[in-house]
């Protein structure tokens, strides 16, 4: 349905492809349904198709400058009867099929299974579940639906099995998290960038400008991924540790910073604290050791350190590959150790900074859907977080619950203390570790109601369907990765039995007797929101709509002006330039030793397996295998791995394969590349089913964040027999 007239803007990086055509005047300026770049763009009447919507270029949004890869593209397919679904669903008791209902029949169900489930076991019994996806307006009301109209302390959301590691370890070291301290802009103006676990080529396309324009202006660029990405091609150098290595990796560049005098010991002095233990922990992972543990050589850990330290300014920006791991704190606390210790942080163009991934990711994790977390970024546990946020709901602080269970662990409870369950912008059905097991503790449930845009994997095991309303059917914010506050705007009206996730909260907290507090108007709720937020880490207290409306986003934190001041606080672009956020001003080095994997290799599962991305897919893919020209060019999983391990199991390209861990076993064709280390395999996790590469994946937990490792686990590979796919799961049996 989008344009295909050619582009008028200048040649877009590899993978992003501006959208052409002139910008029609009619067009809704707002920005893309998926991935946290939240790139621009304009959606204006699709030309001879009534009611459509075509994408248009919005060369004015600095970020993308009217570049979309082809998931943005294509976007308004989303927005297709047959592809959304267009009225609820209620499971029948007589053949346990979904079924179509009314919106009073549906609520009335939903509301009368959480009632009873809170009547006979508590309120605690009764879960919740949110997504990095939904506007920060939606995220604000389903975490106050959960303490207020609950009282459960059960919430969680899937932003726990994204960035929550990389949050840990920035609230550590630097007091604060938000993901970049600093425009993405800033990257193109830094002397060198060390990317680790990012393959931002395909999973943010047009950001990939920012490196090109970093080449181009000098500065050099070095990629920390097993395998040889279309991101790591670009890189001056690549490092491809074994998987589950990051942490091993940055101790030993550490250790050869200090022993070649490196140190940027003045800044150590005056805007740090911890530094003799991290480089006690440094020294002890000498270059030889840290080979042994990485497979990365020796040189190319000195070159690494050489082109890091070489220029005035340089970052450390991570994403999963680093992150999704049982010490994923501690290794991004390693990686920012790394940017601290050479003074490379808090100043101008330098500094660690977090690749967030859902559309909603940073704000998501802001306001409220985290199982320890209050809006603004408050915490749960901390009296006057509570005091404040208990003002602004009318209740008694006391009457709000403490932390709840973190995503693995509420999902591997349901059907034990945890009874009936609401979903809210996730599948994970697809996404969870582990996934055999999570859907079996799906089904398990008493009850199970599932508001999405489609008939998600998840939403298929659910008691009840609840339809609602999408990006260009709805207007909200979401906080970019930059930290970056954007209006999205409705473009076209949603189908007439479609209704909103605020009028959804807003039914069902009506059903369980709090009528007041839950507003369906997104800039009401905002409204709150903003007083919920004011006097937290993330104030965006002085942010309105209308200014979203007329600034390209406003990056928090932005305090509303007191009574003296004149003028607007104009955001906060670039943080800890002065001080960092800690009470006293300085970053926090972590005192941290490298440790293995939660599951290493063996005789019996004698290859490590590591899942991500492909870029025609998104996460569980429940949206973008909907879409004709995604599934076109991204069809199915595969098992990528190296010609060495293929020659060892007789594996021609596209045979299909078995891969099987502890967990569980998944098929898919073999797709053969020299590109990957050959002791490691790679599954994207986009499909359920046979190939479903959470069937494999290790829920191990990293203490800190609870991020389950998704990115190492131990497997065997053969080559498949017939049969060798598992039956597809049965439907789930209709509940009372
Ligand atoms: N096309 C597409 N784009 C997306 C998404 C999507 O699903 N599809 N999802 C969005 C979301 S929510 C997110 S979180 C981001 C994720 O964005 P990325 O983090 O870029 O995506 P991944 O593919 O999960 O992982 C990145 C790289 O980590 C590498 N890796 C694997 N194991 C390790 C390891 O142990 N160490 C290191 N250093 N690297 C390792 C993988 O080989 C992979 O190339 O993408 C966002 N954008
Ligand atoms: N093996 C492996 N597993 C992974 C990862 C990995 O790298 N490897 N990455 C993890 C990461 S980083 C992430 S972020 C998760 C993501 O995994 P999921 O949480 O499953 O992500 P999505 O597929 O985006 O699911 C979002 C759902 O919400 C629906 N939706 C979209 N907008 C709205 C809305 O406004 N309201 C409502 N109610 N629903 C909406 C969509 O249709 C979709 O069904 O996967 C994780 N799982
Ligand atoms: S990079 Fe992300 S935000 Fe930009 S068009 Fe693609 S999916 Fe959308
Ligand atoms: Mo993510």
């Amino acid at each position: 349905m989008h344009s295909t007239a050619p582009s008028l803007t200048p040649p877009a990086p590899a993978g992003s492809e501006p959208v052409g055509g002139p910008r029609a005047a009619a067009a809704t300026p707002t920005h893309c349904p998926y991935c946290a770049l939240q790139c621009g763009m304009g959606l204006a009447p699709a030309e001879g198709e009534p009611g459509g919507l075509a994408v248009v270029e919005r060369t004015e949004f600095p970020v993308n400058r009217g570049a979309l890869c082809g998931k943005g593209r294509t976007a308004p397919a989303l927005l297709a009867r047959g592809v959304r679904l267009t009225g609820p669903l209620v499971r029948s008791a007589v053949t346990g099929e979904l079924e179509p209902a009314s919106w009073r029949t549906a609520l009335d169900r939903v509301a009368r299974a959480l009632a009873g489930t809170r009547g006979t076991y508590g309120a605690d019994a009764c879960a919740v579940f949110g997504g990095g996806g939904l506007t920060n307006e939606k995220a604000y009301a389903l975490g106050k639906f959960a303490r207020v109209a609950l009282g459960t302390a059960q919430i969680d959301y899937n932003g726990r099995f994204c960035m929550s590691s990389a949050a840990a370890a920035q609230q550590k070291a630097f007091g604060l998290d938000r993901g970049l301290p600093f425009p993405l802009e800033d990257v193109s103006r830094t002397g060198c960038v060390i990317l680790v676990g990012s393959n931002l080529a395909e999973t943010m396309p047009p950001a990939v400008r920012f490196l090109t324009e970093l080449r181009e202006a000098g500065g050099t660029l070095i990629v920390v991924d097993p395998r040889r990405t279309r991101t790591a091609e670009a890189a001056d150098l690549h490092l491809a540790p074994r998987p589950g290595t990051d942490l091993a990796l940055a101790l030993g560049l550490l250790h050869l910073v200090v022993a070649q005098g490196l140190t940027d010991t003045e800044f150590v002095a005056e805007r740090t604290v911890g530094w003799p233990e991290a480089r006690a922990a440094a020294m002890a992972h000498w270059p030889e050791l840290v080979e042994r543990i990485t497979g990365v050589p020796v040189p190319q850990l000195r070159e690494a350190v050489r082109l890091f330290t070489a220029p005035r300014n340089a970052m450390v920006l991570t994403a999963r590959g680093p992150e999704q791991q049982s010490k994923g704190t501690d290794t991004v606390g390693a990686w920012i150790n790394l940017s601290l210790a050479t003074g490379r942080a808090g100043r101008p163009l330098s500094g660690y900074g977090c690749l967030t991934g859902q559309g909603n990711g940073q704000g998501g994790r802001e306001h409220g859907q985290k199982a320890d977390q209050l809006p603004g970024y408050r915490r749960l546990t901390d009296p006057a977080a509570r005091e404040h946020v208990a003002g602004v709901w009318g209740v008694p602080p006391q009457s709000l619950p403490g932390p709840g269970r973190s995503a693995y662990e509420l999902l591997d409870a349901l059907g034990g203390d945890l009874r009936a369950l609401l979903v809210m912008g996730s599948n994970p059905v697809v996404s969870a570790p582990r996934a055999a097991h999570v859907e079996k503790r799906l089904r398990s449930l008493d009850f199970l109601a599932v508001a999405d845009v489609v008939l998600s994997e998840t939403a298929r095991l659910a008691d009840v369907v609840l339809p609602v309303t999408q990006w260009a059917e709805e207007t909200g914010t979401t906080t970019s990765l930059e930290g970056r506050v954007l209006l999205r705007r409705q473009a076209v009206e949603p189908p007439r039995e479609v209704r909103s996730d605020l009028y959804v909260l807003h039914e069902l907290a009506a059903r369980l007797g709090v009528g007041q507090g839950f507003p369906t108007e997104p800039e009401e709720v905002f409204g709150e929101l903003r007083r919920a937020s004011a006097g937290g880490p993330a104030d965006y207290s002085g942010i309105t709509y209308r200014r979203l409306a007329e600034e390209q986003g406003v990056f928090w934190p932005c305090p509303e002006p007191g009574p003296a001041e004149r003028s607007p606080h104009p955001g906060t672009p670039r943080l800890f330039l002065e001080r960092f956020a800690h009470p006293d001003g300085r970053a926090r080095f972590a005192a941290v030793e490298h440790r293995p994997a939660a599951e290493e290799t063996d005789g019996e599962y004698p290859v490590v397996l590591t899942t991500g991305r492909v870029v025609a897919q998104y996460q569980s893919g429940a949206q973008t295998r909907r879409v004709a020209e995604l599934n076109e060019a991204a069809p199915g999983p595969f098992v990528e791995l190296h010609p060495r391990l293929a020659a060892r199991i007789g594996a021609a390209e596209g045979d299909p394969l078995v891969v099987v861990s502890r967990r569980g076993r998944a098929v898919a064709p073999a797709r053969i590349t020299r590109t990957i280390r050959p002791d490691t395999v790679f599954m994207p996790f986009h499909w359920p089913g046979a190939g479903r590469a959470n069937n494999l994946t290790n829920p191990a937990l990293d203490p800190t964040s609870r991020m389950p490792e998704f990115k190492t686990c131990a497997v065997r590979v053969e080559r498949a027999t017939d049969g060798a796919a598992e039956p597809e799961a049965e439907p789930r049996r209709p509940s009372a």
